[in-house]
């Protein structure tokens, strides 16, 4: 079988972690469509990091208290360009994770698109599963929000807003720049036309999923294909498992609740994606119209209780 996930950085990481099992012990084969709505050019270097945050996780080279970046980092190229005063000082590059950036500026610089460098540095890290960027093409989330006491509002990018601002000021709403001129990265409508199966992994589905499927055709190739898409809600219980992905619903006006998510998506019957949805039984009351819903816990607590979530959303898409 030929599986297909459309993910973001550290639940997605996590997730495909329990796919990879999955595939392993039948012998499909996986291939992650991932997020670049956050990349970004900080210090001189392009940084991808939902792609890193799989990249690592998957290679065994994340931090796994943090989540994004590296085991075993240090510091020391961040501590002296704050010495300079050389902004942003509100994101950290540790030393480790820099040689990544380093590597896939230069490959960009010469010509290279972003899924040959994705997989230029998979090859180090042997994730088991193939990676793509969503697009070739830099396409950016931005933030509408008024900040620190400004007079109005205006768009930071996306980073900003998550990181400096921990999502505190209030989305207006979110921007995918440029995402009218990116097409689908090399490699994804192929694997989207091949696919048994498409999972939604349970990531951020406003800034995680929401720009994978902002870049033109992509959506389309998953509701017109033949594949059938099974997607796992995020929100347990009114509430993101972690990180902050209430305030990036609510700022588009999506109720907070694995029904408002999975509402979002729509049925695959009704110009929406899902075959299938997965909520957690606390949840169970949830129903979202044309849309099989099953419940079953939703926290991957490890690898093997990820893997046994994989089997029933894939037994849920395909009925
Ligand atoms: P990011 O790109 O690093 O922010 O990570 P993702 O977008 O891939 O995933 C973040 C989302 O994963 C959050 O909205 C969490 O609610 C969700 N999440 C994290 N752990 C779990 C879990 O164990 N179960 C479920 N169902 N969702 C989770
Ligand atoms: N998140 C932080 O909260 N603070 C940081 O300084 C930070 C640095 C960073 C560097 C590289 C990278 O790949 C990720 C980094 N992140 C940092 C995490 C990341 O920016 C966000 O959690 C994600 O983009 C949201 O998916
Ligand atoms: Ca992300």
């Amino acid at each position: 079988m030929r599986i297909v996930v459309l993910a973001g950085g550290i639940g997605g990481a996590r997730f495909l972690a329990g796919v990879r099992a999955f595939a392993a012990a039948g012998g499909h084969e996986v291939t992650a469509i991932v997020n670049t709505g956050d990349d970004v050019t900080l210090h001189g270097v392009r940084i991808c990091p939902d792609l890193d945050s799989v990249m690592y996780a998957l290679g065994g080279g994340a931090d796994p208290e943090r989540g994004w970046g590296r085991a075993g980092e240090t510091w020391a190229v961040r501590d002296e360009l704050a010495a300079y005063g050389a902004e942003p000082t509100w994101f950290g590059l540790g030393d480790r994770d820099l040689a990544t950036h380093l590597v896939r500026t230069r490959m960009l610089a010469a010509g290279y698109p972003l899924s040959a460098v994705t997989e230029a540095l998979c090859a180090r890290w042997q994730p088991g599963i193939r990676l793509l960027p969503a697009t070739d093409d830099r396409m950016e989330t931005h933030v509408v929000a008024t900040v620190d006491g400004e007079a109005a509002p205006r768009a930071l990018h996306f980073q900003e807003w998550w990181v400096r601002y921990h999502a505190e000021p209030p989305a207006q709403r979110f921007v995918f720049v440029d995402a009218d001129q990116a097409k689908p990265a090399a490699g994804v409508l192929d694997a989207l036309a091949a696919a048994d199966v498409v999972l939604l992994a349970p990531s951020n589905p406003v800034v995680s999923i929401g720009p994978i499927l902002a870049v033109p055709g992509l959506r389309d190739a998953l509701v017109a294909g033949t594949a059938p898409v099974a997607g796992i809600a995020p929100i347990i219980g009114g509430a993101p498992v972690r990180g902050m992905a209430d305030k990036c619903l609510t700022a588009i006006g999506v109720e907070v609740s694995a029904a408002g998510v999975g509402r979002m998506f729509g049925a695959a019957g009704d110009g929406g994606l899902l075959s299938g949805w997965l909520v957690d039984p606390v949840d169970a009351a949830t129903t979202v119209p044309g849309v099989r819903v099953l419940a079953r816990p939703l926290l991957m607590t490890d690898e093997a209780e990820t893997a046994a979530i994989v089997t029933d959303a894939i037994g849920l898409a395909r009925g």
